[in-house]
């Protein structure tokens, strides 16, 4: 009936008709990635509270049919108090609003304040239903959405001890073609959230597969670093890493070791999304630890004879985890998995640089190890790259010639057919 269709009801379909015309501009599009993206919205809507040092735990539940999901927090909980002037609850703001810059960037760095819930709207758009608890002064409060409509304001369902926020949501199949989750892709962020996020407990409960796990890591990134390492099966060639936490524009967090493995291995994010593909904080990261080691070598008159060092020779065998968080990430390339921003490259470094070169220098037994490690990289690139030369020397005066017509070269792999001349 037409005079059911209030001024309320016009103004949030306002709100999120953009995004339930066109998804892509906001998750990026509507296949797996897309759909998972549901889940890291509301997902680090819960982590930024517990970056804020107001929750302790999150708890993500997968559900049986494996196509909603539940995020539930310990944090403050989500404002509910009543907007004087859209006489809404604040809740109901941030679930129906599209909040200014919502075009989809991968992620965004909320940690700065204000309200954060940005992609929670998103999610409600894209979802057939929403169900927000949320645990605030002794009572516990509940508010329903359908296809980002509330079907009943914000109403008090009970007393309630403690404070929090607990979202469930099932993304809309019209919009999806697929709406299972993949357990396996939710079970790795929420595995990697739990290291970058110290001593934050995450538990993620598959009820499809009847799995309950919990995540807590008291060392952060320097039990990834130490995971990773041991899955790679290198020995770390010091005892302590590098560890590092910086504000200077960006958050900063970092933990490196040198290994005996051959290959330098860094694992880097953004807000926390991996960026499979590094980009401009990895260059930072590779830069700042080149120009650091060499100081080092040419403050110590390290540097050895008949060899010179190369970047490369610099990192064989570096493993890290590098972690940045900025204000908007701009990211690059197919898959969206290489950060773009230029700044980014000169406050890693920054951060890095003086702080590596202070570290080495007072860890003069570690560094002097560190430094035989990597000559003893440049000697053996030089000595490969002899022998290589020397088999393709031989392998130019036995090379076959490419002669005309009926004529054949004389090379054959049986003794008797051939001489050798000294
Ligand atoms: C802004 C203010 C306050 C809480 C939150 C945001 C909040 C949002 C989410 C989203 C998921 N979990 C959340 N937890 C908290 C609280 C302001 C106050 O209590 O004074």
């Amino acid at each position: 009936m037409a005079t059911e269709y209030t001024a309320k009801d016009i103004q949030v379909l306002e709100g999120l008709e953009p995004v339930r015309k066109r998804p892509g501009m906001y998750i990026g599009g509507v296949g797996t990635a897309g759909l998972h993206h549901l889940v890291w919205e509301i997902v680090d809507n819960s982590v930024d509270e517990a970056m804020n040092g107001h929750a302790s735990e999150i708890t993500v539940t997968l559900h049986k049919d494996g196509a909603s999901i539940t995020v539930q927090d310990n944090g403050r909980g989500i404002p509910i108090d009543k907007h004087p002037k859209h006489k809404k609850s604040a809740l109901e703001i941030v679930y129906t609003t599209l909040h200014a810059g919502g075009k989809f960037e991968g992620g965004n760095y909320k940690t700065s304040g204000g309200l954060h819930g940005v992609g929670a709207s998103v999610v409600n758009a894209l979802s057939t239903k929403v169900v927000v608890k949320v645990k605030r002064g002794g009572a516990e409060y509940q508010i329903e959405f359908k296809r980002g409509v509330a079907t009943a304001p914000l109403k008090k369902i009970g007393a309630a001890r403690g404070s929090g926020t607990t979202v469930f949501f099932q993304p809309d199949p019209t919009i999806f073609p697929k709406t299972e989750f993949d357990p396996q892709t939710i079970r790795e962020r929420l595995e990697v959230a739990s290291f970058l996020h110290r001593s934050v407990k995450v538990r993620f409960i598959d009820e499809a597969h009847n799995t309950d796990e919990t995540f807590k890591h008291d060392q952060g990134i320097v039990d990834f670093l130490k995971k990773m390492i041991g899955e790679r099966g290198h020995k770390a060639i010091h005892e302590a890493p590098f560890t590092l936490i910086k504000e200077n524009g960006a958050k900063v967090e970092m933990a490196f070791q040198w290994t005996e493995s051959t290959d330098e291995c860094i694992r880097s994010y953004v807000n926390g999304i991996p960026t499979r593909d590094g980009g401009t904080h990895e260059i930072g990261l590779r830069n700042a630890v080149g120009k650091a080691v060499r100081n080092y070598i040419d403050t110590h008159n390290l540097a050895p004879r008949g060899v010179t060092l190369t970047g490369d020779d610099i990192r064989e065998g570096f493993t890290g985890i590098l972690s940045v968080y900025i204000a908007e990430p701009q990211f690059q390339g197919q898959t969206k998995d290489r950060l773009n921003n230029p700044e980014v490259q000169s406050y890693v470094d920054a951060a890095v640089r003086p702080a590596l070169e202070s570290w080495l220098n007072s860890n003069r037994t570690v560094a002097e190890g560190i430094v035989a490690r990597i000559v003893l990289a440049a000697r053996a690139r030089e000595a490969s790259r002899a022998a290589s030369a020397a088999v393709s020397r031989k392998t130019a005066t036995s090379g076959r010639l490419t002669l005309p017509g009926k004529l054949s070269d004389c090379t054959s792999n049986q003794r008797e057919k051939t001489e050798l001349f000294i």
